[in-house]
């Protein structure tokens, strides 16, 4: 196991004083913190070889276009894609999803088709299915949960059926933290041939993924979740599928040839990376690959469990906080949403911001779910790889100490 003192060194943010305390951060399912070695990598294309990619023949557009390309060889490497051309560079998940609703969807969806969404989608693989199905009279349907938090897998085969084209599913909730099957549901999909698109934003950045293996069509994720920088993104295709894909942004780079008439699409992924991208991101983000990689993503998952075992018996053994989301371990993922008797989430996380404790508050982006659960909102702890045993310590004796805020009245 690595040495999570040792690799706090690394990012700088956490010597951060907030409100005169050391910063204790547990919003990582927000966005993760940088290591130097990915602000270095920007400040280093900037510095020595800003140039646009895929256009000049110059030395400093060459050097950029190879250090670019290299990250989507990680990135393919990273999920175990067939190869680089699967990989298309977004700005985010959203954006990724957005790119399969109507670059596939617009094309291939029609009146009466129905695609399969579940309840703890957040806002991001919901709204663009909405937006398609009000265009084309599509069917939405959504699997419910069962009272753990994970997914009602019967309910789901009860759902699909000859008319199901597509199925939509989080690797792992942003709330509940539920890690979701995805084999079964890819089984279940491709035997009446629809295609699934996975949002892996809260699962990539501590699964080990092996996009060949799960046989998913697509999967959506976002570099700033996973060490990199914000306004990149991933979609992973499959390559044929891409290939009968249109592009969302035409403009240009993603063209073979244009004439007054009409024009020729570029390849794929390039045919979907209209416009210059975000290249100092990209950079970025393929030294936060090369980061995950050297501790392992096999480590970076066990350590999580860890992690998340002891926060969750830490946090039950508080007098009236309520845990949403399964309690089996092998079920959920390092994301603990609570509720602390009845004090209002973003009361709790002002109080604890005074402690130098940044969590998040609200509805997370996932209203539906909250619905669910019938609740307004929710406190959310979200761990990553630098976070210490003592840091969940220090959150639970400041919750405690919220609790005697409220009984004094101060
Ligand atoms: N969730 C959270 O605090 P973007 O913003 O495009 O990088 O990711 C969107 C997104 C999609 N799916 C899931 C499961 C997500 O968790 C997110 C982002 C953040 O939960 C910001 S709302």
């Amino acid at each position: 196991m690595y040495d999570v003192y040792k690799i706090r060194d690394d990012f700088p943010i956490l010597k951060e004083k907030v409100n005169g305390k050391n910063l204790v951060y547990l919003d990582n399912a927000a966005t993760t913190q940088k290591p130097l070695s990915v602000i270095d990598a920007i400040a280093d294309y900037y510095k020595h070889y800003n140039a646009n990619v895929h256009r000049g023949v110059h030395s400093l557009g060459v050097i950029a276009t190879q250090e670019y390309e290299r990250t989507r060889k990680k990135v393919a490497n990273f999920i175990k894609a067939e190869d680089s051309s699967c990989i298309v560079f977004t700005k985010g998940t959203t954006e990724s999803i957005n790119l399969v609703a109507y670059g596939w969807g617009r094309k291939f969806l029609k009146e009466g088709d129905e695609i399969i969404l579940t309840v703890m989608e957040h806002h991001s693989n919901i709204v663009p299915w909405q937006i398609l199905a009000r265009e084309k009279g599509l069917k939405l349907k959504f699997i419910p949960l069962k009272d753990d938090g994970t997914l009602d897998i019967e309910s789901f085969y009860s759902l699909i059926t000859g008319k199901t084209k597509l199925v939509g599913v989080t690797y792992v909730s942003n709330v509940l933290g539920t890690v979701n099957p995805i084999d079964n549901i890819v089984d279940a999909a491709h035997s009446v041939g629809a295609r699934v698109l996975i949002d892996g934003a809260q699962g990539i950045p501590t699964i080990p993924t092996n996009v060949k293996s799960l046989n998913v069509d697509f999967l959506a994720f976002s570099a700033h979740k996973m060490l990199g920088p914000t306004g990149v993104g991933v979609l992973y295709g499959k390559r044929e599928i891409l290939e009968d894909m249109e592009p969302l942004l035409g403009g240009g780079e993603m063209i073979k040839k244009v004439s007054i008439t009409d024009s020729v699409w570029a390849d794929v992924p390039y045919r979907f990376e209209g416009g210059t991208p975000n290249i100092a991101g990209v950079i970025g983000f393929g030294k936060a690959i090369d980061y995950l990689n050297n501790l392992g993503m096999e480590e970076i998952f066990k350590y999580e469990k860890l992690l998340t075992t002891y926060a969750l018996e830490k946090l039950s053994g508080i007098d009236g906080l309520t845990i949403y989301g399964p309690r089996d371990i092998s079920l959920r993922s390092g994301i603990i949403s609570f509720n602390y008797r009845d004090i209002h989430p973003h009361d709790v996380a002002t109080i604890l911001d005074q402690s130098g404790i940044a969590i998040r508050a609200g509805h997370h982006c996932a209203q539906p779910l909250h619905s669910v659960l019938g609740i307004p909102a929710s406190c959310r702890v979200s761990l990553y790889i630098y976070n210490t045993k003592e840091e969940i310590d220090y959150l639970v004796e400041s919750l405690e100490r919220i609790e005697e805020v409220f009984r004094s009245g101060a």
